[in-house]
């Protein structure tokens, strides 16, 4: 089995919804092996800022399937969920990165892996480092030394709620 990382953003609509709906349609998937699901943060928009500020979270799941088979997995989530992509970095009801997939680098024209800009984003290394198995791999262990080194509270990423999973998803 592989072990896959997992960042999922929203920043349109009912936000805590549409994490537990995206989470809801990964666990359906029989593929896949849910492990930890992160805490939510609030987080200010990077890239294009001058839009709403983002909830974000972090999952680890383990699976057979490859990276390829995983991005189409997150894009058809996307799809269900109605994202409709305007520009880049704009506003998005949800959105479905694959961080990093059994400590692989990936570099083809429809996927980066690990994430490229992962590593400067603490609205992706602290929900990552809340569930982060030990001993760290060093692909994870990048990512707990980098978020050391950042101000979480400067960069606009507060702790929100811990990620509660729905009972039931319309
Ligand atoms: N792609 C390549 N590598 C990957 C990967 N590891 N995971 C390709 C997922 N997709 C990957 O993505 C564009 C293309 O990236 C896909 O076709 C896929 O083949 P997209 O989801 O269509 O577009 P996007 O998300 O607008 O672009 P991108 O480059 O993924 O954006 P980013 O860099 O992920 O930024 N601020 C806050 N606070 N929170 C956020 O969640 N998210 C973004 C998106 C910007 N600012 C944010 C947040
Ligand atoms: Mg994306």
């Amino acid at each position: 089995m592989k072990d896959v990382y997992l960042s999922i953003g929203t920043n349109m609509g009912e936000r805590y919804e549409n994490l537990q709906h995206a989470v809801a349609l990964l666990k359906e998937k029989k593929e896949i092996e849910l492990i930890r699901i992160s805490s939510v943060y609030e987080t200010a928009a990077v890239g294009y800022t001058d839009q709403a500020d983002f909830l974000n979270i972090a999952v680890h799941l383990k699976t057979a399937i490859s990276s390829v088979e995983m991005l189409k997995i997150c894009q058809a989530i996307e799809q269900e969920l109605g994202r409709v992509r305007e520009f880049r970095w704009g506003p998005r009801v949800i959105d479905l990165d694959i961080l990093l997939y059994n400590q692989e680098n990936i570099e083809t024209e429809s996927l980066i892996v690990p994430h490229p800009r992962m590593y400067e984003r603490a609205f992706v290394l602290a929900p990552l480092a809340e569930i982060t198995p030990s001993p760290l791999d060093e692909q994870l262990q990048q990512a707990h030394d980098l978020l050391q080194q950042m101000d979480c509270e400067k960069e606009g990423v507060i702790f929100w709620q811990p990620f509660n999973e729905p009972s039931i998803v319309n």
